[in-house]
């Protein structure tokens, strides 16, 4: 029997290779669209480090590029489309608006336009974000939440999921939305706040360095396990209707607490090595999130398994090992 076919875009960055992890782990065949870099051989170190780099077939493809998504669905005939591929850093989003609009708006649109040209019957996630509830309407944000985006990056993650609810009413795609709060690993970007913080409280413990620099520690983010998320994703594309759903923990935590957590881990004061700096505050912050995942748990059956602490105890360990 011929192996069912899940191509991925965004392969390369965190949850890409978690997913795809996942995925071969189900039997699936893997494939992943990769953007061109001139550096060869730089865009697979997550995948290397999951051990899978051998195991995916990356294919040439950029989300800007209609033409090439489609002949990338007309040859693999992929059952199922992960989107995850977005320029993912909100702060990069002020700097760059157009771009991100493109790429993480308009680059959605050509993944379904794509999908509806070569494999209308292939089941469809999209990567939308709790950034897009940004000044909060309601205390916990579930699915019926309104939202109000604070950023470009949410406005154009906006454009995605609305997007991807109107090709799924207008076309009948089995289109989903996972609308996932922030979620974390070893494998996380470090201009993201918790590798930020796991990488510095590492080599500050190792000698090699002795601040870290910080923007808002006020903010409260609710955090979880990328292994965790990516099972929602997949988890959705299994149920017999597409729908969207909040991943989230249920539970909200301060920068500064997280903070605390990593230094904890290693047996440092952060009071004696965080200093705050404004160059890392944004220009609209997004001061509180938390997600009711209830829908997920009902539908899906889906909860997560992986504390906060426990994730940024293992992220610490992974960056000593990384430094040492
Ligand atoms: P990463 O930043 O780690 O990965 C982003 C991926 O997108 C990379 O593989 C990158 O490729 C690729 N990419 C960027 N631009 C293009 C393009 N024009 N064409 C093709 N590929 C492109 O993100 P995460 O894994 O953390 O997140 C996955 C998705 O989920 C993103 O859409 C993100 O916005 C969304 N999301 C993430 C959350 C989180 O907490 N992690 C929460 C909610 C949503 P390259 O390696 O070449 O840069
Ligand atoms: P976020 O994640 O913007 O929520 O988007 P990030 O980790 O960048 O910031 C979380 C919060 O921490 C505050 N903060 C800092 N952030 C960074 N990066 N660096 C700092 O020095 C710092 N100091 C304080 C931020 O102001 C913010 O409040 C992530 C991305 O993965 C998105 O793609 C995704 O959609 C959302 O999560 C859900």
């Amino acid at each position: 029997m011929t192996a069912k076919c899940a191509v991925i875009t965004g392969i390369t960055g965190q949850d890409g290779a978690y997913l795809a992890q996942l995925l071969l782990d189900q039997g699936y065949r893997v494939v992943g669209v990769v953007r061109r870099s001139s550096h060869y051989g730089v865009a697979t170190h997550r995948l290397d480090w999951l051990g899978i780099a051998d195991k995916v077939e990356l294919v040439d493809g950029d989300l800007l590029d209609l033409g090439g998504l489609c002949r990338i669905l007309r040859e693999y005939r992929p059952v199922e489309v992960y989107n995850l591929a977005a320029q993912s850093f909100v702060k990069t989003s002020w700097a760059q608006p157009t771009l991100t609009a493109q790429a993480t708006g308009i680059g959605v649109v050509n993944v379904l336009e794509a999908v509806r040209l070569e494999c209308p019957e292939a089941r469809f996630y999209q990567a939308s974000s709790s950034e897009m509830y940004g000044l909060i309407q309601e205390a916990e944000q579930s699915e019926t939440t309104p939202f109000y985006p604070r950023s470009p990056y949410a406005v154009a993650k906006l454009m995605g999921h609305w997007m991807t609810v109107n090709y799924r009413e207008s076309f009948g795609l089995f289109a989903c939305s996972g609308i996932l709060f922030n979620h974390e690993s070893p494998l996380r970007g470090l201009e993201f706040v918790t590798r930020k913080v796991t990488d510095a409280a590492a080599r500050i413990k190792l000698g090699k360095a002795s601040e870290l620099a910080m923007g808002n520690i006020d903010a409260k983010r609710d955090w979880g396990h990328a292994k965790d998320y990516v099972r929602a994703m997949w988890m959705m594309l299994q149920h017999d209707k597409a729908d969207d759903y909040v991943v989230a923990t249920g539970r909200t935590v301060t920068v500064r607490d997280m903070i605390k957590v990593a230094f904890d881990h290693v047996g440092l004061n952060p009071e004696e090595h965080v200093r705050i700096d404004p160059q890392f505050f944004r220009p609209a912050e997004v001061d509180v999130l938390l997600g009711d995942p209830s829908k997920a748990k009902a539908a899906l059956g889906w909860e997560p398994q992986i504390t906060m602490e426990d994730m940024i105890r293992e992220m610490v360990d992974a960056d000593l090992a990384r430094h040492a």
